[in-house]
């Protein structure tokens, strides 16, 4: 399999399945859609973070929604911040974050990054190493979240099925994942590179289970990396996954930016999913790779 650097870039292998949405490219080891590729490199060369710019970064399918909402209601509901944006009564997560590869440098900016009022809260799910060094070095913060990949893998093939009604194989899916063949993948090496950086100030590592298991406690987490105080009781409920859906049911049809329903956003919102999809064998699978890729980092699938 070999890490991302002794692997060639290049476009997607023709045995790719995952694929129907479009062709990837392999770039510096991670496969995205060439429109990620265009834009990772503008924001390289014109994306001048701001000390009190927030970066919400995540592998897709294991938190963004949910770490989208909790900022924005954490810094809504501050004594420190004024911050008197609409609130996720009138709007969803993703409307209130805006995705920093596509809508802010994709080809056709929708919004302009200088008239964001501060504190600017981007969401990315591009690795840290495509992102510009001065993401590190200017004072602003990272948050990364990130979920078992059994679960994460699940909630990436039924979104798949659901969107594009896919006729691959729950287990030729599983091996694409396995292989890195997803979108943003692989998801191994996406962890890794904010797990080496998790010591820095400036950085938050956080797990889906852990919010979902302690969410008062981490949201006051969230709060003192970001500075503040918050309402924790209020931040929670108006971020539950029960409160999240209902609003965006209610709202009827809105479409994210990738042509994905807002309410695909919101599916079961649980941990443990994948006992339902995968077999032992495939979970072994995955912990060998987590054992061969993480090998020496201190990082492992008991985190989750
Ligand atoms: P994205 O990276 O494409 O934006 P993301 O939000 O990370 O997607 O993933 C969606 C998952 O988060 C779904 O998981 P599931 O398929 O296993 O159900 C979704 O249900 C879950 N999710 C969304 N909002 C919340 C929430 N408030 N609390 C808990 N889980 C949530």
């Amino acid at each position: 399999m070999g890490t991302p650097q002794q692997q060639e870039d290049g476009l997607s292998p023709p045995e790719a399945k995952w694929w129907v949405d479009g062709q990837r490219i392999r770039h510096k080891g991670f496969w995205f859609k060439p429109e990620f590729i265009t834009a990772s490199e503008a924001i390289r060369a014109h994306y001048t973070p701001l000390p009190s710019d927030i970066i919400l970064a995540s592998f897709p399918k294991t938190g963004t929604t949910w770490l989208k909402a909790l900022t924005f209601s954490i810094l809504r509901h501050s004594s420190t911040i004024h911050d008197d944006r609409d609130h996720l009564d009138n709007l969803n997560p993703h409307e209130v974050v805006p995705f920093l590869e596509i809508e802010l440098f994709g080809g056709n900016p929708s919004k302009y990054i200088t008239k964001i009022s501060s504190p600017r809260v981007f969401n990315t799910h591009l690795p840290l190493s495509f992102l510009p060094n001065t993401v590190m070095t200017s004072g602003s913060k990272v948050i990364y979240i990130t979920r078992h990949p059994a679960d994460t893998f699940v909630s990436l093939w039924n979104l798949y099925n659901n969107k594009f009604g896919t006729e691959i194989s729950i287990r030729e899916a599983f091996d694409d994942f396995c292989k890195g063949l997803v979108p943003a993948g692989p998801y191994f090496d996406h962890v890794l590179e904010f797990w080496e950086a998790r010591d820095r100030d400036r950085v938050l590592f956080l797990t889906y289970e852990d919010l979902k298991e302690k969410p008062e406690e981490n949201v006051k987490r969230i709060a003192e990396f970001l500075g503040c105080k918050t309402m924790v009781e209020k931040v929670v409920k108006e971020c539950s996954f029960e409160n999240l859906r209902n609003t965006s049911k209610e709202r009827g049809q809105g479409v994210h930016w990738s042509g994905t329903k807002y309410d695909m956003f919101f599916r079961k919102g649980v941990v443990g999913d994948w006992k339902n999809h995968l077999t032992q064998e495939m979970m072994n699978e995955l912990e060998d790779i987590a054992e061969m890729k993480w090998r020496g980092s201190g990082l492992n699938l008991n985190i989750f």
